[in-house]
């Protein structure tokens, strides 16, 4: 499973905190279902009543409330969406037809063409009743959505019919996240719990129990630990020369998180947030700081000389290998190549560095992440309501529970107030193929799990990044940064700023780590800060809609 959720990371180059947040099964809650549940009754006592013949139907087709939706045989809609899918066969469709008597026909290509055969598809009008997945963008919800109406607004079908859906759009901050700038919702909401804390270093404990250190607490300590890994076989192998002591995910970078420990932890984007405002960083002396501190250890050769240029085969290779001391990784198995185990692998967090003196490091979700384009129903659908019903009943708890984890009485079985999933590796082999992750939904389609949900594991794995987030909770930000939107009129100016700005930001990164560019140098600063000007910094920081930046 795990190697999917990298391969899709690498395929939509989504955060893969957030696919292993919706993918994984570690989620979910106890008092919050019930709070969503009230919520949707608040919801569904609001709504407008609808008119119902003697059969309980509106429009003679589709039941107001209840299941099935409709009669065997009297509607089916289309989904277009991307899926690596062997088979295109998936376990859920069948539990759901048999729910609601709704047919399906899902139309699924690989997402390396998904997205161009969907843009073939919407010039022609000739398009599905549903497009999902990886496929949509913000600025497509704004061109075909707010512009041109080819996405439908769904809200009021929402309020009108859809109880589940309510109530998650009625969790703290979704209804917002979903709006459009024209006030209507295009999309069915995908929430799921999310890690707190996305890309962060690993240490290996086996090597700092070699060189006879304590786990270090500051930039300096770290650094003095870093070159007794460097030169004191660290991994006991009798060779003192094969010693890595940094790398990071050669997709995933993060080194500018980093900056964190100078008070003024990055993203990607040379974003920060600071008391609830996004600011921009990649100028600040805090990243300078880290930047020379860093370079510093380029120049003692404790870093990675590989760390600009390899792949993640190589990474992954040399990980295996027992090569490195540490690593900025999602999870440590990408590179430890350790399975999962009852017990605590050989990889620890590294702390948050400088703590005591203002180091911190970059809340990465709230807890959980709303996706807005995951899901669209078009001008094409007849009756999409009905459809919005099917998404409804789909986000069912114990259709979640069938989408995310596995069908129920086959994998989890209701016990009390809970849910026990089982080992399934004791199932016979068909089987477990049927229930595999990727056979159970097409998993780019929205789904939806209580946040905070928890199961009765009866083969229950150490949970690295569970313990992870509880360790670095006092010393992340206050806020993660929110998403946000642009205006329909700034959309393409603004995609081809933000990616020179952002190629920028990370060629000039290399530059100065590797000692190319003297970061210390303070003509070669103001040169870099100049390019930044040169590119368009303040046109792109006013559509981002961020007025600060951080010197
Ligand atoms: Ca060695």
């Amino acid at each position: 499973m795990k190697k999917k959720l990298v391969a899709m990371l690498l395929m939509t180059a989504m955060t893969c905190s957030a696919l292993a947040g919706c993918g994984s099964d570690a989620e979910t809650a106890d008092g919050a279902e019930n709070a969503a549940e009230e919520v949707a009754d608040d919801a569904e006592a609001d709504a407008e009543p609808v008119e119902v013949d003697e059969d309980g139907k509106v429009d003679g087709l589709m039941y107001a409330e209840g299941l099935p939706i409709v009669d065997e045989g009297d509607y089916s809609f289309s989904i277009f969406c991307d899926d690596s899918s062997s088979t295109g066969e998936f376990y859920m469709m069948d539990v759901l037809k048999e729910q609601t008597n709704v047919d399906v026909d899902l139309r699924i290509m690989p997402y390396e063409t998904a997205t161009e055969r969907l843009n073939l598809d919407l010039n022609s009008g000739d398009y599905a009743d549903v497009i999902g997945g990886w496929t949509l963008s913000d600025s497509m919800i704004l061109t075909y959505g707010v512009d041109q109406g080819v996405f439908i607004p769904l809200e009021d079908i929402f309020e009108q019919y859809c109880p589940n859906i309510s109530a998650i759009l009625d969790l703290p901050g979704v209804r917002e996240e979903m709006t459009a700038p024209d006030g209507h919702i295009y999309t069915i909401p995908y929430v799921c719990g999310d890690t707190t804390v996305g890309y962060s270093p690993w240490i290996n404990d086996e090597w700092l129990e070699n060189v006879g250190m304590e786990m270090p607490t500051t930039t300096d300590e770290f650094a003095d630990v870093l070159r007794a890994f460097k030169n004191q076989d660290a991994n006991g192998n009798g060779d003192p020369t094969d010693e890595i002591p940094f790398s990071t995910d050669p997709n995933n970078k993060h080194l500018e998180a980093m900056a964190g420990y100078f008070g003024l932890p990055l993203n990607k984007y040379g974003f920060s947030i600071v008391d609830g405002e996004t600011v921009y960083g990649g100028t600040s002396s805090q990243y300078r700081e880290f930047l020379s501190w860093f370079n510093g250890l380029y120049e003692e050769g404790l870093i990675d000389l590989e760390i600009f240029t390899q792949d993640s085969a190589t990474w992954e290779g040399k990980g295996n290998q027992d090569m490195y001391g540490v690593s900025i990784a999602y999870g440590s198995s990408e590179f430890s190549g350790e399975v999962a185990a009852p017990e605590k692998g050989k990889f620890s967090a590294l702390p948050v560095l400088n703590a005591d003196n203002g180091g911190v490091w970059l809340r990465d979700t709230p807890g959980n992440s709303v996706y807005r384009t995951q899901a669209v129903i078009t001008d094409n659908a007849e009756h999409p309501e009905i459809i919005a019903r099917w998404f409804d009943n789909a986000f069912e708890l114990e259709n979640g529970i069938g989408c995310s984890r596995g069908p129920i009485d086959v994998v989890v079985f209701k016990e009390g107030d809970g849910y026990r999933a089982i080992d399934t590796s004791t199932l016979d082999e068909e089987t477990q193929e049927k229930v595999s992750w990727s056979n159970l939904w097409p998993q780019s389609l929205p789904k939806y799990m209580p946040i905070g949900f928890e199961y009765i594991e009866d083969n229950p794995m150490y949970d690295e990044k569970k313990n992870l987030e509880e360790y670095y909770e006092p010393y992340l930000t206050e806020d993660a940064i929110p998403s946000f939107w642009i205006s329909l009129d700034a959309v393409e100016t603004y995609s081809e700023i933000a990616t020179s700005i952002q190629d920028y930001f990370n060629q000039q990164q290399a530059l100065f780590v590797s000692g190319e560019l003297d970061v210390d140098d303070d003509a070669v600063w103001e040169e870099y800060k100049q390019g930044f000007e040169d590119l368009g910094l303040a046109d792109y920081l006013e559509v981002r809609g961020v007025s600060t930046v951080i010197e």
